[in-house]
């Protein structure tokens, strides 16, 4: 440890907090990590946070022969509220297995190409909102309309549930009780554990009543199955159907109704959140380069030409799309750290050792900035950087946002199709238009999202 490089004031029992904010700690951690160099640590009170974003560190911790998934920080405090659902179960968890055996066809080729005419629906719904913002001369709230847009399509598509987000003026008391709990584990990773039942006393109870609300939400939507079974996903059950179901191909075993409950939470909260702030780094960096716009725009129109509703295959063709959205993910990815522990006694790229057990935050947001993987200018926004040709020169493992190995998102491709559809659908529908003045912010709540970003639009094209 003591090779590792850490802020130079340190405070005896706080630690270096000093100039620390707590709204604010993956963006600390980026300016300090930039400072102190590819492993550094951090300490406050009695914790300390060893982070890796060193190109070549990272890369070694990719490596599942010998790290793997660490349950820890961020994400254990989400185990009140997620439990031993598939994102917060410990590796050894049976269930952990048994939900990702019984989980994955959900996220096949077949079930993604039924929840597509789902996603075009949701799409459809936050077009007639934002037509009607544009007709009145309104700016639209980016962040709260891709959160509305992202949740809908989550519970639609996964378990044939309409929060009607975009009837509501104010976001749905659901996403209120995520945000909720979100930003109190995030909270408590910054709270001395000594002062915590001093300090958060009435945030305690605020989230035992989000958590209270949460569950009592979800066990409605499985109610509401199990009374009327059948998902109106086209013919091929939804993930709801999976988990009451459809018992492991091998053992037979079936996932419990607690755990069903942990499931449902975990996807409605997994399933929307990360993906509705890629779309909005995406926006916001679409309306800042009008040629990289133009030239999105230019391949929605030559690929999809005048179909009303583009095919589900006629997404991933928008290759340069893609890009735009891969470079959005890469300057700000919406889950911004991972944490791996190692599974054997090892050294970290051959500098560092690491008892078995011993566990570093992969700090992904600041790894996406590394001048040795990314080239001498990685702040600025290029989508060229993801070009064929780019990808197969860089080394492999600089580009995670997604996590890693065996525990990475399983909601990938389904994140990257909604994404797809949506800024085709939005680019060839609007113009948009930055707000004077507006330089980006970005507000942590254990994701990464714009804070107040707005854009106004132009409606091209009337006839569609
Ligand atoms: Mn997702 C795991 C990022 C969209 C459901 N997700 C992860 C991890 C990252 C991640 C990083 C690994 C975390 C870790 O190692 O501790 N996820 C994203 C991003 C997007 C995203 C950046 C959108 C953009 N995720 C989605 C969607 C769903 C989903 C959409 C569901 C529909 N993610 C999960 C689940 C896991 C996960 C479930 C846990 C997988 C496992 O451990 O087996």
């Amino acid at each position: 440890l003591d090779l590792i490089p850490h802020p130079p004031r340190r405070v005896p029992l706080v630690g270096d907090i000093l100039g620390a904010n707590v709204r604010t700690p993956v963006q600390d951690s980026m300016r300090i990590g930039k400072e102190l160099g590819p492993v550094f640590r951090r300490k406050a009170f009695g914790n300390e946070i060893v982070f890796v974003w060193g190109a070549r560190f990272a890369a070694d911790m990719a490596d599942e022969s010998r790290f793997a998934k660490h349950v820890g920080l961020g994400v254990a405090n989400l185990r009140p509220v997620a439990g031993d659902g598939l994102f917060t179960a410990y590796n050894h968890e049976p269930n952990w297995q048994l939900a990702h055996d019984v989980l994955a066809p959900g996220f096949g080729r077949d079930a993604m190409e039924g929840y597509h005419p789902l996603m075009l629906d949701v799409a459809g719904r936050l077009m007639a909102a934002w037509d009607a913002r544009e007709a009145a001369g309104l700016a639209v709230d980016v962040p709260g309309d891709m959160t509305k847009l992202t949740l809908e399509t989550i519970a639609r598509t996964g378990f044939g549930h309409d929060f009607g987000s975009f009837e509501r003026e104010r976001p749905h008391p659901f996403v209120s009780a995520m945000v909720g709990t979100l930003s109190f584990a995030q909270r408590r990773n910054v709270v001395p554990p000594s002062l915590a039942p001093l300090l958060l006393r009435g945030a305690e109870r605020r989230n035992a009543a989000d958590m209270a609300y949460l569950n009592r939400t979800v066990d409605d939507v499985v109610a509401s199955r199990r009374a009327a079974p059948g998902s109106p996903s086209a013919g091929q059950g939804d993930l709801l159907d999976r988990m009451l179901e459809v018992a492991h191909p091998d053992t037979g075993e079936r996932l419990s109704p607690e755990n069903i409950r942990r499931q449902v939470i975990t996807f409605l909260v997994a399933g929307h959140e990360t993906t509705s702030g890629a779309l909005s780094f995406a926006l916001h960096y679409l309306a800042h380069h009008p040629d990289v716009l133009a030239k999105a725009r230019e391949e929605v129109e030559r690929v999809w030409g005048d179909a009303d509703e583009p095919a589900y295959e006629q997404v991933p063709k928008l290759r340069y799309l893609r890009r735009v959205l891969d470079e959005s993910l890469r300057l700000w990815p919406t889950a911004p750290a991972f944490a791996r522990e190692a599974t054997v006694d090892t050294t970290l790229g051959g500098v560092h050792p690491m008892r078995r057990g011993a566990w570093a935050l992969v700090l992904t947001s600041l790894l996406h900035r590394d001048p040795e993987a990314w080239g001498d200018d990685p702040e600025a926004f290029d989508p060229d950087r993801f070009a064929p040709a780019a990808v197969r020169s860089r080394a492999p493992h600089v580009f995670k946002p997604f996590g890693t190995g065996a525990r990475a998102c399983i909601g990938r491709q389904f994140a990257l199709h909604e994404a797809t559809l949506v800024l085709g659908l939005l680019l060839r529908r609007y113009d948009l238009h930055p707000e004077p003045g507006y330089r980006l912010r970005v507000a942590e709540r254990l994701t990464l999202m714009p804070e107040g970003l707005r854009l106004n639009l132009g409606r091209r094209g009337k006839v569609r």
